[in-house]
């Protein structure tokens, strides 16, 4: 028998426009000069997603694991703090700690429903699929869209937690948090709570391994964005021309991500109507991971009607879950 359920999953825009959304970026991120760009989200391609959780169980790749032990001491009380009745998490990822809250709301007999927005949309199924057949009492929908353009489509808030988890906000550049913070703010009624994941400043030389890995995950994972082109955008790159580049920059506490090439390259796009010419040891840029201490991100928070409520970290401080409160 065939069964069918309605998946409450919608798009924000339908795919032909999604792609075209793509063109005009990589478009105009290929064109930046001195340093090209492509937008980090095209990352996350099924292959993309996979390989970032194969990061995230590298020995190296402390976010997850510390992550992961703040929220199990700590997701109880970030639940009592405003005893919410929706859940929604930003960038849904591969869904393992949205449960830790999701059980923490239900032990409280208040867990209404949970909403889920992110750019995959196999990724997200599976995770609204499995997260609707574990918590069967609450209504799980999904929104296929980007955090940064969409947030509007979650509606306004009133008794909502969102959770915007595991450093993604990194991926923002710092000039951005602030809009970014005020679009938060403005689907969230007052009082209700926004928990953030910050990847925090510390020893270089612990932030250089976690992006230079010795099994070279982090390299196949930079590398496979130019897949990703191959695959949606009919790009002829080949990876093997590229090599794989992380460092700290100290002053802007950032970490980059660099394709290299290893050869002079001439690559074409045709979806989007680039021919790009790369001499040996050119580099596009592919990813802003950017470091926070308190009193920087403090800094992007004023004025957005955000304010920093608790701030939760590991013994070494090496992440913080930031629990923000939406004051006026
Ligand atoms: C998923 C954005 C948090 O910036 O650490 C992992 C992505 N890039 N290794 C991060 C990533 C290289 C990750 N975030």
């Amino acid at each position: 028998m065939l069964m069918s359920r309605a998946v409450a999953v919608r798009r924000v825009r339908p795919v032909e426009q999604d792609l075209s959304t793509m063109v005009a970026e990589v478009r105009e991120g290929l064109a930046r000069r001195p340093l090209p760009e492509l937008p980090c989200k095209y990352f996350y391609d099924d292959r993309g997603s996979a390989l970032f959780d194969e990061i995230t169980a590298l020995p190296e790749y402390y976010p997850t694991r510390t992550e992961t032990g703040i929220l199990e001491a700590h997701a109880e009380e970030i639940v009592d703090a405003s005893s919410p009745g929706e859940l929604v998490e930003l960038g849904s990822g591969a869904g393992r700690k949205i449960r830790l809250f999701l059980d923490a709301m239900r032990r409280r007999g208040h867990l209404e429903s949970v909403a889920l927005l992110e750019i995959s949309e196999g990724y997200l199924r599976e995770s609204v699929d499995s997260l609707q057949a574990d918590y069967p009492e609450a209504r799980v929908s999904g929104i296929v869209g980007d955090f940064v353009r969409d947030l509007p489509e979650l509606g306004p808030g009133g008794g909502r937690l969102l959770l915007f988890l595991a450093g993604t906000i990194g991926n923002l550049h710092p000039e951005q948090l602030p809009a970014f913070f005020r679009g938060a703010a403005s689907v969230l009624a007052r009082g209700d709570g926004f928990l953030v994941g910050v990847d925090l400043v510390k020893d270089p030389a612990r932030l250089h391994a976690a992006y230079n890995d010795a099994a070279g995950v982090t390299a196949e994972f930079n590398l496979n964005i130019l897949r990703v082109l191959n695959d949606r955008l009919g790009a002829d790159f080949d990876p093997s021309d590229f090599e794989h580049r992380a460092f700290y920059d100290v002053e802007r506490e950032w970490i980059e991500m660099r394709l290299r090439a290893r050869r002079p390259v001439e690559a074409r796009v045709p979806l989007a109507g680039v021919r790009l010419a790369l001499a040996s040891g050119d580099e596009i840029r592919t990813e802003l991971s950017c470091k926070y201490t308190r009193e920087s991100l403090e800094r992007r928070l004023e004025g957005t009607g955000l304010v920093i409520e608790r701030w939760f970290t590991d013994e070494e401080s090496l992440f913080a879950s930031v629990l923000l409160r939406r004051k006026c």
